[in-house]
C-alpha cells in the first residue's frame, strides 16, 4: 500500500544544493555546473515508507523563490532548509530568513548542512554550534549521511 502523500517545500539560498539533494534523494545524477532553478520543480519520492510531493524552489530571489513559496506553503507538512556548510552567508542572510518563513505555517522543519565533503568554514560550524541549530550533515553529492535525511523525513512525515 503507497504511504498517504506528503507535501515537502525544500527552501535555502541559491547554490545550497537544494535541486542536487533532490536529485539524490531520486538517484539521479548530480549536475556537476551549477544551473539556478527557475521557478518550482515539482518531484514526487514515493518508497514503501513514504510518498513525499517535493517543491524544489529557486533560491534566488530573481527566480521568483519566494514568491512560489508563498503560493503553495499552505499546506506544507515538511521544510528542508538547507545551507551550505562552506558558505557562512548561506546560514547569516539565509537560514534565519528561511526559518522566518518556514515558522509561519509552521510545517515540521529538518535542517540540512550540504557539501559535507568539503571542508566546512570554521564559522559555520561555531555559528551552528552557538545557536544551538541542530542540523543533518549531508553530501548530495556523495550521498553521505542521506540514510539519515531519509531517516527524519520517515519520522517528520508519519507525526
Ligand atoms: N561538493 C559539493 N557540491 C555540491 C553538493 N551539492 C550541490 N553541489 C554543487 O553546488 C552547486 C549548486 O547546487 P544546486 O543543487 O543547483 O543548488 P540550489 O540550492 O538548487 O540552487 P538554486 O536553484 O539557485 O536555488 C552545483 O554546482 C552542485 O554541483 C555537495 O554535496 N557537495
Ligand atoms: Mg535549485
Amino acid at each position: 500500500m503507497v504511504p498517504q502523500q506528503k507535501t515537502v517545500i525544500i527552501l535555502g539560498n541559491g547554490g545550497v544544493g537544494k535541486t542536487s539533494i533532490v536529485n539524490r534523494m531520486l538517484r539521479e545524477k548530480i549536475p556537476k555546473t551549477y544551473l539556478a532553478t527557475e521557478g518550482v520543480n515539482t518531484r514526487t519520492f514515493v518508497n514503501d515508507k513514504m510518498n513525499l510531493k517535493i517543491y524544489d524552489f529557486p533560491g534566488q530571489e530573481m527566480y521568483g523563490g519566494e514568491y512560489y513559496y508563498y503560493d503553495t506553503v499552505k499546506d506544507t507538512d515538511i521544510a528542508i532548509v538547507v545551507v551550505d556548510l562552506t558558505n557562512f552567508l548561506s546560514l547569516t542572510s539565509g537560514v534565519n530568513h528561511w526559518l522566518e518563513y518556514a515558522k509561519r505555517l509552521p510545517p515540521n522543519v529538518i535542517i540540512c548542512g550540504n557539501k559535507c565533503d568539503l571542508l566546512p568554514a570554521n564559522k559555520v560550524i561555531s555559528f551552528l554550534g552557538m545557536h544551538k541549530i541542530d542540523h543533518i550533515k549531508v553530501s548530495a553529492k556523495t550521498g553521505e549521511n542521506f540514510d539519515d535525511l531519509l531517516r527524519n523525513l520517515k519520522e517528520e512525515s508519519t507525526k
